[in-house]
């Protein structure tokens, strides 16, 4: 690991430089109450709150809580308040999969649009506390949408489209989701998704009263009469104006479902005011945007980082966010260089393993683009090898752009590890240190604080307002996931070492998740799909390196006696699991074995395939444990 460091470059001056940043410190340090109360004070509040926590992560059927007794509206705080003086500023650029083809939006416009969608939500019965999917392309109205279940106290919940129609039914079943607000089709690097068409297949393992259809493409789709309504059909009619719910803090605000190390996705529940006061925090101390910046972050709203910064954390800051509903490679390589140039975009946020694919096709791409309205270019989703944090920094930035290696997590709400763009020095890999606010630790298998310079797991020792509150319906699951491994710490399933300078490297998941492109992958998931394969005895998932995702699939399978492993079965088996998942959980090598390396007890030792898909012939550690022994002979003459 490169341990050079970058210093903040001359000419970037943030609002936030060094002394700002210490005195942020010296204030949590001096009294986390008034600290956390006084962010708290970005957000216009209904009833303002008097308490900041109120949480232990100790005890079991336990309540985290922030801002207890305040009250607010989120669509507000994105919205109407920034109404009397700037109506008129583009709160969204959508930017089209065919360039030029977008459009802009003003916060007056997406607050009617918003007021609009409110009002057919609750024309539809459609009322507070109430669960609404979202599975949309990358629009406006998708947006809007959002903002529309938060100004009435609905819970949103977004699912990816590039998820199956299966993963949409177990999402709309576990939070009893009464309404699904999707698109015709969508249109991603030429292609065309057909969105309508996979929520009727996803609805006939459970229906919803209700499904609101917006025209993206115009293509004729199947409308089930009483059930599914185009938005255009009624949006003329629909009042500009809707008041909005006054909602306690702690009132959800949206489920987003995420893979663990065991069994189906969970929904992980944020609250209103904890949330919206980190996402509104994080945003502004980060990207340290102002009023004439244009704010671009890659991600699509179907994940938590186009929650937090393509949505709420811009609009709650006013700024002008970028909403793109394409991909980097098309119509070419250099199309996000050529947007950047084209809307003038001044800070710029994407993942490692784009940056890798685009280093990969050189240059030119790059460099034949001015990208001089670039300030401020930032990363996030998975470890940025040093290699490829250079090349950002030197090609794309010109060596002028501080770049903000950025770790957060789904359940975190927000960024908590992360350089201040004009206060922290780089390290290439590095993603610095923790925000003010945040407790980080690093300890051992056995739960032992490690002091200094050390490599441990990365836990939380104290709660902050974007934390996760349950999983949906489960609590328990909720505790057990995250607070039972280290008592009374919060376990993030990262691995992480420390440097002499107090620097954070995460060093990727410890658990049996596979970050593959940024997605969160869990290996039971993908297992589970291979075995609903007929011919399919028992698989095994793991992880290993791949030079653009990052880490990629590597699934062991044993099949049924007299079953021949081939590759047509193979691709029966990408079939099935892109049928279960999606196309993201495909993976990449498929290796049929008579047998999987298990202990006495059963269990499968995934220590031991994990070396055997990075490529490791020997130093398998202590094979003792295994049932049979010669297993790991027979595993590696059949490597893929
Ligand atoms: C925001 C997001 C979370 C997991 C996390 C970690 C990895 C994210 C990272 C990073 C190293 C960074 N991760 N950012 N690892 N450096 N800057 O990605 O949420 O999809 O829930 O993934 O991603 O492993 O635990 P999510």
């Amino acid at each position: 690991m490169s341990a050079e460091t970058h210093p903040v470059p001359q000419d970037f001056r943030a609002r936030i430089g060094p002394d700002e940043l210490a005195a942020l410190r010296r204030a949590f340090d001096a009294d986390p109450d008034a600290f956390w109360l006084d962010q708290a004070q970005r957000l216009d509040w209904e009833k303002a709150p008097s308490q900041a926590g109120d949480w232990s992560f100790a005890e079991e059927g336990f309540a985290i809580r922030w801002y207890g007794d305040g009250q607010l509206n989120l669509s507000v705080n994105c919205l109407d308040r920034h109404l009397p003086a700037h109506g008129d500023r583009t709160a969204l650029i959508f930017e089209a999969d065919e360039p030029g083809t977008g459009r802009t939006v003003t916060y007056r416009e997406l607050y009617e649009e918003t007021c609009r969608f409110a009002n057919l939500l609750k024309q539809r019965g459609i009322a507070r506390g109430d669960r609404v999917m979202i599975y949309m392309p990358m629009i406006p109205e998708a947006a809007a949408a959002m903002l529309a279940c938060a100004r009435i106290g609905a819970i949103h919940s977004v699912v990816f489209g590039g998820f199956s129609p299966e993963s949409l039914a177990g999402r709309i079943k576990d939070c009893d989701a009464c309404c699904v607000i999707t698109a015709d089709e969508g249109v991603r690097g030429g292609k065309y998704i057909p969105l309508k068409r996979n929520v009727d297949t996803a609805l006939e393992m459970g229906d919803v009263p209700t499904v609101i259809v917006v025209k993206r493409t115009g293509e004729d789709v199947p409308m089930k009469h009483g059930r599914d309504i185009f938005y255009e059909d009624w949006r003329g009619a629909l009042a500009t104006d809707c008041a909005p719910e006054a909602m306690n803090a702690e009132d959800p605000l949206f489920i987003l479902y995420t893979s663990g190390s065991t069994g189906k996705p969970k929904g992980v529940v944020h609250t209103t005011g904890g949330y919206a006061v980190w996402a509104a925090t994080t945003f502004d101390w980060i990207f340290d945007c102002r009023e004439d910046d244009i704010f671009w972050c890659t991600a699509d709203i179907g994940w938590i980082t186009g929650h937090s910064y393509v949505v709420y954390g811009p609009l709650m800051n006013r700024a002008t966010s970028v909403m793109f509903d394409g991909v980097p490679n098309y119509p070419d390589f250099g199309r996000f260089w050529e947007t950047i140039d084209r809307l003038g975009v001044t800070i710029f946020y994407t993942a490692p393993t784009a940056i890798r694919a685009l280093e990969r096709e050189g240059d030119n791409w790059v460099t034949r683009h001015k990208r001089s309205s670039l300030r401020l270019l930032g990363t996030v989703g998975e470890p940025i090898n040093p290699d490829a944090w250079e090349w950002y920094w030197r090609v794309v930035g010109d060596g002028r752009c501080p770049v903000v290696d950025t770790w957060w997590q789904t359940e975190t709400g927000g960024i908590l590890i992360s350089p201040f763009p004009g206060a922290t020095p780089m390290k290439p890999g590095s993603a610095t240190q923790p925000l003010p606010g945040i407790t980080a630790e690093l300890v051992d298998a056995e739960g032992k604080t490690l002091d200094g310079a050390a490599s441990g797991n990365l836990v939380l020792t104290s709660s902050w307002p974007g934390q996760m509150r349950t999983v949906w319906g489960d609590h328990a699951r909720f505790f057990e996931t995250y607070f039972s491994t280290y008592r009374g710490k919060y376990f993030t399933g990262d691995g992480c070492r420390r440097d002499e300078d107090g620097y954070y490297w995460i060093t990727g998941r410890v658990d049996d998740v596979i970050n593959v492109s940024g997605h969160r992958i869990g290996s039971a998931e993908v297992e589970s799909a291979l075995v609903s394969h007929r011919k399919v005895a028992e698989a095994a998932v793991v992880g290993f390196p791949h030079d653009i995702k990052g880490q990629a699939i590597y699934a062991f399978v044993t099949l049924n006696a007299g079953e021949e492993g081939n590759d047509d079965l193979r691709k029966e088996l990408i079939q099935e699991v892109r049928h279960d998942i999606g196309a993201l959980a495909a993976p990449d090598k498929i290796h049929f074995t008579p047998a999987l390396p298990k202990t006495r007890s059963g269990k499968i030792m995934r220590r031991i395939l994990r070396k055997i898909a990075e490529g490791e012939t020997q130093g398998f550690g202590d094979t003792s444990t295994l049932a049979d022994p010669s297993v790991v002979d027979a595993l590696l003459t059949g490597r893929q």
